[in-house]
């Protein structure tokens, strides 16, 4: 008899930190438009969201009654796991990402390493790394892992070494592929990558930039993984065709993990996964 295949996280990331507003009118970087892009993630098959926040001019901003706001907006209109980013902007000050923890969000990213980005350097020194984590524990936020590359994997072995287990006790890691400075999207990065997990990793997912994207979602079905999809992540759905919406690629994400057998886990589920009902 064969295992039934793991029940599928897709964590939907909708809004990031790099695109402009006026080149893609239909990201959501308003809190009402966060609420509905959530909803129609929720139905989709979502069960975490990544949320970067944006300003009332659509600009990023880590602004602490903003993440707030945004949170909140989600909370109200969906059960989704709220997850913020740690990393907001490459322009970010260190202590203001520090400060992301007061929004009191169910999780956060933590990025495990500074990572050349395109022309510009997102910047995670070690010391930043430990206090952010440190913090993380202190507050009982249950942190993403994210891996821009292979030797990020080692610093999280280094990290769990050091500190011992997140909140929650659970170890949830995210491959963050194709990134320009990164780690290719690739399968063959994607399982060195993956065999090089700390033991005590108890779940992670992949997501691949740009038109990495497919690539990764296969190899990481492929290989038992989780999803991370949205428009952080990608822009068009097919060469040259924009995304209509994030929950257009939810659905797509839906429809592959079908044909792998996968399917996708509610946010209750989530939470158990993630070590967030401990
Ligand atoms: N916007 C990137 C510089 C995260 O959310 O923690 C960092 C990022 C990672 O998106
Ligand atoms: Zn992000």
């Amino acid at each position: 008899m064969t295992a039934m295949p793991e029940p599928l996280l897709i964590t939907v990331a909708p809004t990031g930190a790099e695109t402009a507003k006026a080149d893609c009118p239909q990201l959501p970087t308003t809190p009402e438009e966060l609420a509905a892009t959530a909803v129609a993630c929720r139905e989709a098959g979502a069960a975490m969201i990544h949320i970067h926040v944006r300003d009332h001019d659509h600009q990023p901003t880590l602004d602490l009654p903003l993440l707030r706001e945004w949170v909140a907006a989600v909370r109200e209109s969906t059960d989704l796991v709220v997850q913020l980013s740690t990393g907001g902007s490459v322009h970010d000050p260190l202590d203001t990402r520090l400060k992301v923890l007061d929004a009191e969000p169910d999780s956060c990213s933590l990025t495990m390493g500074t990572t050349n980005f395109g022309d510009d350097v997102f910047m995670n020194p070690w010391p930043f790394v430990c206090e952010l984590y440190q913090l993380s524990q202190e507050r009982g936020v249950v942190p993403e892992f994210e891996l821009f590359d292979l030797g990020q994997v080692h610093a999280l072995h280094r990290l769990l070494d050091t500190f011992g287990l997140p909140a929650g006790g659970k170890v949830h890691c995210d491959l963050v592929m194709g990134v320009p400075g990164g780690m290719n999207g690739t399968a063959d990065a994607l399982v060195a990558s993956v065999a090089a997990l700390p033991a005590a990793t108890t779940s992670w997912s992949a997501t691949g930039i740009g038109r990495s994207t497919l690539a990764v979602m296969l190899a990481s079905l492929s290989k038992g993984g989780h999803l991370r999809v949205g428009m952080e992540d990608v822009l068009t759905i097919s060469r040259g065709v924009p995304v209509e919406s994030n929950a257009q690629l939810v659905e797509r994400a839906v429809e592959v993990a079908r044909v792998a057998q996968r399917t996708p886990m509610t946010p209750g589920e989530a939470r158990t996964l993630l070590g967030l009902d401990a």
